[in-house]
C-alpha cells in the first residue's frame, strides 16, 4: 500500500478478462484474502463496466467507494464476506442502483446493523447472504421508499443475527423464496406464511412460541424441511403435521409435551422426526389421566395397568418413517406405535428416565440397526446382552417375543459303504455294549440319542441330543440314500479299517456327496474292526491310514480340496464295536464337533447352532408334524404332507405367530435340519410342495425301483417306458396329483432320468461293464481322434446325467436328420415338459453331427455309437492327475471319411452338462490351477505306425499331467487350450516325441467343441485383421 504504483500493479494481474457469448469483454475480479484495508478507485474504474464477478472477501475493508456495488453495470455476483463493514454505501433510490444484473450477494461475517436498502431495488437478486452480522432489523426502510426488487429471491439466510422479528411488510414480497434460514436469532416469532415456493424453512434457537396456523395453507405441497428445534415451542400444533412434502422434521430443545392425535397427521413422505429434548410423556395431571384410564373397560380387568403412553405415532408414518429422535424426553414407556413403524432404522430412547422396558415388538422392525438406549435402566434385556449392541438386543428380543427356546437337538447320519459296522457302532454307541447282529432289510432307520456331556456326570443340561438316521442297506440303495443327505446335520462317515486303502478310496463318493448336498455339515470319519488290526502295528497302520483319508480331502498345496468336506486329523477316529474299544473317545469327539457346529444363518453367522433360540411356534409345529406322523404310521396312511396339509397343521395352533413366506420357510428348514421331515426346494414339477414325513417310507417307495432287476422285460437297456414306472407307484400312497413331483423327485436324485417324451433311464440298471466286448470296434486306425477330460472329482451323478443326456441327444439327431416333417408338438405336452430338461439350449447350438446309428451300446460309465464307416466311443478312465487318482473322461472318435463331428456333439454334452448342473467343477482349485482340463494326445504318436502301443488307446491312460511335459515313454498329450492358441498363429504344433515331424492342427482343433471353435474363428479374425494393420 505504501507503493500504490506497485499495489495497483500487483492488484491488476488478478484481473481475468474474457469475451461472453455476444462477444464482449467481461472482467472478473478475484481481490480474495489480500489484506486490502480499503478500495481504490483507481484500481479499477477503467474497467468497472465490465466487471461481471467481484470477489473481495476476506480483507479488512471497513467501507467501500459508492460504486461499488450499485455502479457495477455488469455485476453478477459480489463477495463481500469475511470483511469489517458496517454499512454499504448509500443508495438514495432506484436510479443509483444500475447494477440490475445482480445475482448473489454474499455479505456474511460483516458488522452490519441492518441490509443496505439498495437491495430493495436489485430485482434480479437470487441468493443473499448476511449470516453472521449485527442486524437488529432486516431492512431499515425510510418510509418514503418505494421499491419493488427481490421479487426474485431464492435464497435467503440471515443465521446468526439480531433479528427480533421479520417485518411481513418484506417476507411477502419474497415471491420466489425456497430456502430461508433464519437460525440463531431471537425471533419471538415467525412471520405470516405467505405465497411463495418455500422448500427448506430453517429457524432453529430462536425464541419462537408459536408457529403460524396457516403454515399449511401456503406451503402444504413444497415445504420439505423444517427446523424449528432450540425454541419455545410448547406444543406442536396438527397443521404443522398436514404437510404433505415434508421430509425432515426438528423440533428438538423445544417444551413439547405432545403430538397431535394420529388421524390429523398427513405428512406420508416423513423420514426424519427430531422430537428430543422436550418434554413428551410429562404428565402434569398425573391423578387425571389415572382416573381416566381406569374408566376404560381394559384397566377394569386389570388395576394396575402397565404404564399407558400419551405419545402415539400414526400409521401413516409405516412405510416413510426412517429415523426418530425421542431421546432426552419423560417419557415412562416407549411408545407401543412406535413398533409399527416398519421403515424405522434408526431410532434414539436415550435418557428418558422412565423406561423401565423395551417392547418385544421392536424386534419386528427389520430394518433398525441404530437402537440408542443409553442411560436406560431396562430392566428386561440383561446387560450382557445390551453391551453386545443394537443387533444382539434386537434379537433378544425377537427370541423373547417368540417365547424361544434353546435348543439342543441335532440331525446325525450315519453313512458310508454298505456292512461297514454302521449299525453296530450306533448300538455300540446308544447301549454301551457290543450288539448281537441282527441283519435288516431296511435300509434306513431312525432313532434318538442322548450323549451326555463326556466327563460331565449325569448332567442333563450339558448333554446334547441326536435324531439319528442309520443310513445302509444293499450297495444298490447307497447312491439313492443321498436323498437323506440335508444340511447343518452331523455326518459320521464309517468304514472297516481292515478293508484298507481300497476301502479309503470309496470313501470319496461319500465324502463329495456331503459337501455337495450339504455344506454346512461336521464331518466325522470313523474306521470301525480296530480290533482285527494287528495291535503289532496299530499305530504305523493307522497312521497310514489316516494320511490316505486326509490325502482324499486336501488338495497337493495341502489346503482343503474343492469338492470336499473340511476334515483334519482332529475328524479322524478308530473304535471296535466288539472290544468297544475307543468308544468313548469317539463320544468325546462327537461331542465336541456337535458343540463347535456354527449356526450359519444367525446374523453374525458365529453363534453356536446347538443350543440356539428356537420360536416356541416352530418347536409346536414340530411336536404336531411328529404327531402327523405316527398317527399316519398307525393308519397306514402315506407318508407325505401337501402344502395344504401343512398350512392346516400350522393353523390348528392358534398362538402360531409364523405368519409371513419368509418366517415359513425358516420353520421348514428348521423341521429338516432336525429330521423332522424331508423336503425339497426345487419348483420344478411343484417337488417343493410336497414334505416327507417319513424317510423309512420314502426308502421303501425307493427300492421297488432299486429293486426291479435289469433281467425284468419292463426295462430293457436300463430305460423305462413311463407307464411301466407308474405302475410302480401303485399302493406307495403316491396319487395321479403328486405322482409328477415324485418323477421329478427321481430325476434330482438320478434315480430315473426322461431320456425321451415317454419313457425314464434307470441308471442303477444299466451294467458296470459294456454288455459285450466292444474292443473288436476299437481297432486303431490312423482316422481316429481322441480326447481326454481330466476332472479332479467326478461328482455323483455325473455319468448318470450324461449318458441320459446323450441318449436324448442321439434321439434328437435321428429325428433331425431322418424325421424331419414329424411334428415335434404332437407329443404328449407334460411328457414333453418333464423331458425338455435337457434345455433348449442344447438344440440350438449347431451340432453338424448326422449319422444313421447302427447300434447304440451304453453302460454305467460308458457309451458307444456305431455307424457306417466309424464309431464313436465315450467313457470313464482313471487317471492321475495332479498327483491324486482322479477321473477323466476318454472320448474317442473314428471315421474313415475323416468327419469328426462326433467330437463336437460329444465335447458339447460334456460342456453343456457341467454348465448346468455341476458348476462347483467349473471353478479352480486354492493354487489357481483348473479342476477340469481338456487333452488330446499326438495322433502320430498313438498311431500305430509310430507306436506299436495300440492299448495306450485301450487301457488306462496313466500320468497325463508329466505327459505334457514331454517326459515318459508314451504318447504325448496336448492341452486343448495351448492347441487353440497356436491355431491361430500356426497350422501345425510340434510334439516333442518327434519334433522333425509336425503335427496338424486343422484336426485337433476344428473338432473342438462348437463353442471353443466360435472362439477360436473370432481370435483369428482379430488376429488376421491386426496383421493386415501393420502391413
Ligand atoms: N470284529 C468286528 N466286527 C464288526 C465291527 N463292527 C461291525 N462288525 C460286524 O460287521 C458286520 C456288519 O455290521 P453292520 O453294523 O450290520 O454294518 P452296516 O454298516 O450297518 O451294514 P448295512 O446297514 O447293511 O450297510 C456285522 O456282522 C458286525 O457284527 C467291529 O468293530 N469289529
Ligand atoms: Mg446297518
Amino acid at each position: 500500500m505504501d507503493h500504490p504504483a506497485f499495489s495497483k500493479h500487483l492488484l491488476r494481474l488478478k484481473l481475468q478478462e474474457t469475451s461472453n457469448a455476444e462477444g464482449e469483454e467481461t472482467v472478473t475480479v478475484s481481490w480474495r484474502a489480500l489484506q486490502l484495508p480499503w478500495l481504490e478507485l483507481d484500481w479499477f474504474m477503467d474497467v468497472s463496466s465490465r466487471i461481471t464477478h467481484l470477489d473481495l472477501s476476506s480483507n479488512s475493508l471497513a467501507a467501500l467507494p459508492s460504486v461499488v456495488p450499485w455502479g457495477l453495470i455488469h455485476l453478477l455476483t459480489l463477495d463481500l464476506s469475511n470483511n469489517l463493514l458496517k454499512e454499504l454505501p448509500d443508495a438514495e433510490n432506484s436510479q443509483g442502483v444500475i447494477c440490475s444484473s445482480l445475482q448473489q450477494i454474499n455479505l456474511s461475517r460483516n458488522q452490519l446493523t441492518s441490509l443496505p436498502p439498495g437491495l430493495l431495488h436489485l430485482t434480479n437478486i437470487q441468493r443473499l447472504s448476511a449470516a453472521k452480522n449485527q442486524l437488529t432489523v432486516l431492512f431499515d426502510i425510510p418510509s418514503t421508499t418505494n421499491w419493488i426488487g427481490l421479487r426474485k429471491l431464492e435464497e435467503l439466510d440471515v443465521s446468526d443475527n439480531c433479528l427480533t422479528d421479520l417485518p411481513t411488510s418484506v417476507m411477502h414480497c419474497l415471491k420466489s423464496l425456497s430456502c430461508l434460514n433464519v437460525c440463531r436469532n431471537t425471533l419471538s416469532s415467525f412471520p405470516d406464511p405467505w405465497a411463495c415456493p418455500l422448500k427448506q424453512c430453517k429457524a432453529s434457537s430462536n425464541v419462537i412460541e408459536k408457529l403460524p396456523n396457516t403454515i399449511s395453507i401456503f406451503w402444504r405441497t413444497q415445504l420439505q424441511e423444517v427446523d424449528f428445534s432450540d425454541n419455545s415451542l410448547k406444543e406442536l400444533p396438527s397443521y404443522i403435521f398436514e404437510l404433505e412434502a415434508v421430509v425432515l422434521l426438528r423440533f428438538c430443545g423445544n417444551h413439547i409435551a405432545t403430538l397431535p392425535a394420529p388421524s390429523k397427521w398427513k405428512c406420508s413422505q416423513l423420514r426424519t422426526l427430531d422430537l428430543s429434548r422436550n418434554q413428551l410423556g410429562k404428565t402434569e395431571e398425573e391423578p387425571k389421566s389415572r382416573k381416566l384410564s381406569f374408566l376404560t373397560t381394559w384397566s377394569k380387568r386389570d388395576p394396575d395397568p402397565d404404564p399407558v403412553c400419551p405419545i402415539e405415532f400414526p400409521m401413516i408414518l409405516r412405510d416413510s418413517l426412517e429415523v426418530l429422535f425421542l431421546n432426552d424426553n419423560q417419557l415412562e414407556c416407549v411408545p407401543q406405535s412406535v413398533c409399527g413403524l416398519h421403515s424405522l432404522s434408526e431410532l434414539y430412547l436415550s435418557n428418558n428416565p422412565g423406561i423401565r422396558e423395551l417392547p418385544a415388538e421392536l424386534s419386528q422392525l427389520s430394518s433398525l440397526w441404530q437402537l440408542d438406549t443409553e442411560d436406560l435402566h431396562i430392566t428386561n434385556v440383561p446387560q450382557e446382552v445390551r453391551s453386545e449392541g443394537p443387533a444382539s438386543v434386537l434379537s433378544f428380543l425377537r427370541a423373547h417375543l417368540r417365547k424361544a427356546e434353546p435348543f439342543k437337538l441335532l440331525k446325525m447320519l450315519a453313512i458310508g459303504p454298505p456292512r461297514q459296522g454302521k449299525t453296530a457302532l450306533l448300538e455300540a454307541l446308544q447301549t454301551g455294549r457290543a450288539a448281537p447282529f441282527t441283519p435288516t432289510d431296511c435300509s434306513i432307520s431312525t432313532s434318538t440319542w442322548e450323549l451326555d456331556k463326556p466327563n460331565g456326570g449325569k448332567n442333563s443340561k450339558d448333554s446334547v441330543a441326536f435324531n439319528v438316521w442309520d443310513i445302509g442297506g444293499q450297495a444298490n440303495m447307497s447312491t439313492v440314500n443321498q436323498c437323506f443327505f440335508t444340511d447343518r446335520a452331523l455326518y459320521v462317515v464309517i468304514w472297516n479299517l481292515a478293508l484298507g486303502e481300497e476301502a479309503v478310496a470309496n470313501l470319496q463318493t461319500w465324502l463329495l456327496n456331503i459337501e455337495a448336498r450339504a455344506p454346512n455339515s461336521a464331518v466325522v470319519v470313523v474306521g470301525t474292526h480296530l480290533d482285527l488290526i494287528d495291535t503289532k502295528f496299530r499305530t504305523e497302520r493307522l497312521a497310514t491310514l489316516r494320511a490316505y483319508i486326509l490325502a482324499l480331502c486336501r488338495s497337493p498345496s495341502g489346503a482343503r480340496a474343492t469338492g470336499y468336506p473340511d476334515i483334519t486329523w482332529k475328524h479322524l477316529h478308530e473304535v471296535s464295536c466288539k472290544t468297544m474299544e475307543g468308544l468313548d473317545g469317539l463320544k468325546k469327539l462327537i461331542y465336541q464337533v456337535a458343540l463347535s457346529m456354527k449356526d450359519s444363518s444367525s446374523s453374525g453367522g458365529g453363534s453356536k447352532l446347538l443350543g440356539r433360540l428356537i420360536p416356541r411356534s416352530y418347536l409346536t409345529l414340530q411336536e404336531a408334524v411328529i404327531t402327523e406322523k405316527q398317527r399316519r404310521d398307525g393308519e397306514g396312511e402315506v407318508q407325505y404332507l401337501t402344502d395344504d396339509q401343512l398350512d392346516c397343521i400350522i393353523e390348528q395352533n392358534p398362538g402360531s405367530d409364523i405368519r409371513d413366506y419368509e418366517d415359513l420357510q425358516t420353520a421348514i428348514s428348521f423341521l429338516i435340519e432336525t429330521g423332522t421331515l424331508l423336503h425339497f426346494p426345487d419348483t420344478s414339477h411343484g417337488l417343493c410342495t410336497l414334505y416327507f414325513l417319513c424317510p423309512v417310507w420314502l426308502s421303501e417307495c425307493l427300492e421297488r425301483i432299486m429293486h426291479l432287476k435289469s433281467s425284468r422285460s419292463i426295462a430293457r437297456n436300463g430305460v423305462i417306458r413311463t407307464e411301466d414306472l407308474r405302475m410302480l407307484l401303485v399302493g406307495t400312497g403316491f396319487t395321479p396329483q403328486t405322482e409328477e413331483q415324485y418323477f421329478q423327485f427321481l430325476a434330482k436324485f438320478e434315480i430315473a432320468l426322461p431320456v425321451a417324451s415317454n419313457s425314464y433311464l434307470l441308471p442303477h440298471l444299466l451294467p458296470p461293464k459294456p454288455a459285450m466286448d466292444i474292443h473288436g470296434f476299437k481297432q486303431q486306425t490312423n482316422n481316429t481322434l481322441q480326447r481326454l477330460v481330466q476332472m479332479s472329482f467326478v461328482p455323483a451323478g455325473f455319468w448318470e446325467r450324461l449318458i441320459a443326456r446323450m441318449l436324448i441327444s442321439l434321439n434328437e439327431m435321428d429325428l433331425q436328420s431322418f424325421e424331419p416333417k414329424r411334428n415335434i408338438r404332437s407329443q404328449p405336452s407334460r411328457n414333453s415338459v418333464i423331458y425338455s430338461f435337457a434345455g433348449t439350449q442344447q438344440r440350438n447350438r449347431c451340432s453338424t453331427f448326422r449319422v444313421r446309428r447302427s447300434q447304440t451300446i451304453y453302460w454305467k460309465e460308458g457309451l458307444l455309437v456305431t455307424f457306417d464307416g466309424g464309431y464313436l466311443s465315450v467313457e470313464s478312465s482313471d487317471v492321475s492327475w495332479k498327483r491324486k487318482k482322479s477321473g477323466g473322461i476318454k472320448i474317442i472318435c473314428q471315421s474313415e471319411m475323416r468327419d469328426f463331428s462326433a467330437m463336437a456333439f460329444i465335447t458339447d454334452n460334456v460342456n453343456l452338462l457341467i454348465e448346468q448342473w455341476f458348476p462347483a467343477l467349473t471353478a479352480s482349485e486354492s493354487d489357481g490351477s483348473l479342476l477340469i482340463e481338456q487333452f488330446a494326445p499326438c495322433p502320430l504318436c498313438a498311431s500305430p505306425g509310430q507306436q506299436k502301443r495300440a492299448e495306450v488307446v485301450a487301457g488306462p491312460v496313466g500320468q497325463v499331467g508329466e505327459k505334457t511335459a514331454g517326459g515318459g515313454d508314451g504318447v504325448h498329450y496336448f492341452n486343448m487350450e495351448d492347441c487353440v492358441l497356436a491355431a491361430v498363429e500356426k497350422e501345425h504344433i510340434v510334439c516333442p516325441q518327434h519334433p522333425d515331424q509336425p503335427v496338424t492342427l486343422q484336426e485337433l482343433v476344428f473338432s473342438a467343441p462348437t463353442s471353443v471353435r466360435c472362439n477360436y474363428i473370432s481370435v483369428g479374425k482379430a488376429h488376421l485383421s491386426a496383421k493386415q494393420d501393420c502391413g
